[in-house]
């Protein structure tokens, strides 16, 4: 299965966004595969018909012919191509069912951080793990529209909405997961490119939808560790200061600062 979807990784094949995450070009070989699929036997059945229009357009002195399905031959016409559209759907669910498992059922184990993601009406809040990557720590960093993640780091994410339903969107991961008011929907992503990217709320979320939009910042190990050692909750170091002088040792996470 990989191996064909390597194809969509070639360096000189250029999709129309950015492909910057573990499993955007699984997505991509799937839009590829159906405009494939579906291209070819648009453009021979237009063919056909265009072929027969032509072929038994109205000539002098010959008479219509009527039809009834009875002959067998003629049946043909609508058996084979009802095989072949019966074939090529099962190509297509096959290939679908294989990305969605990889996407959406087969949550990586042991990922190197967590990240909870809030939507709410009209905004996006980030609440970042920290330096010891647990969530509801006290070294969480929460943002507004900016989420920062390390590259080439397996994220699990928690998306959440108070209010109405939202989508998480960040197209050039070519993630979209609705966010549902009440439940708490866990997800994962790895990001292979360094850079700031789109993120978008993907559903009609009320007046202001069109702008709750984000970034997302992905950034190497370096600048990353920087940034969250830079927005780390002051009370965190203060604390971490506190129980140092009592000799306790330093939570996790914290021994290298
Ligand atoms: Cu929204």
């Amino acid at each position: 299965m990989n191996s064909f979807f390597e194809f969509f990784r070639f360096e000189g094949f250029d999709p129309l966004i950015e492909v910057a995450s573990s499993y955007a070009a699984d997505i991509d070989g799937l839009i590829w595969l159906v405009l494939l699929v579906v291209g070819f036997w648009f453009l021979v059945a237009e063919g056909v018909f265009f072929w027969f229009i032509l072929k038994f357009r109205a000539q002098p002195g010959r008479r219509a012919d009527y039809i009834d399905g009875k002959n067998k031959k003629h049946k043909r016409w609508i058996t084979v191509p009802h095989l072949l559209v019966l074939g090529f759907d099962v190509l297509i669910i096959v290939v679908s069912f294989n990305v969605w498992y990889k996407i959406k059922m087969d949550l990586p184990e042991n990922p190197d951080c967590h990240v909870r993601v809030i939507g709410q009406q009209w905004a996006w809040t980030f609440q970042h793990a920290g330096a010891d990557c647990e969530l509801d720590t006290a070294d969480d960093i929460f943002t507004v529209d900016e989420l920062h993640v390390e590259n080439n780091k397996v994220y699990h994410f928690e998306l959440q909405a108070t209010d109405v339903l939202h989508s998480f969107s960040v197209p050039v991961w070519r993630i979209k997961q609705d966010a549902i008011p009440g439940r708490s929907i866990t997800g994962w992503f790895q990001p292979t490119e360094i850079g700031e990217f789109d993120v978008q709320c993907a559903e009609i979320c009320g007046f202001g939808h069109s702008v709750m939009a984000a970034q997302v910042m992905v950034e190497d190990a370096e600048t990353h560790a920087a940034w969250v050692a830079e927005n780390t909750p002051v009370t965190e170091v203060a604390e971490a200061a506190v129980e140092g002088s009592a000799a306790a040792p330093a939570p996790a996470g914290m021994e290298d600062r």
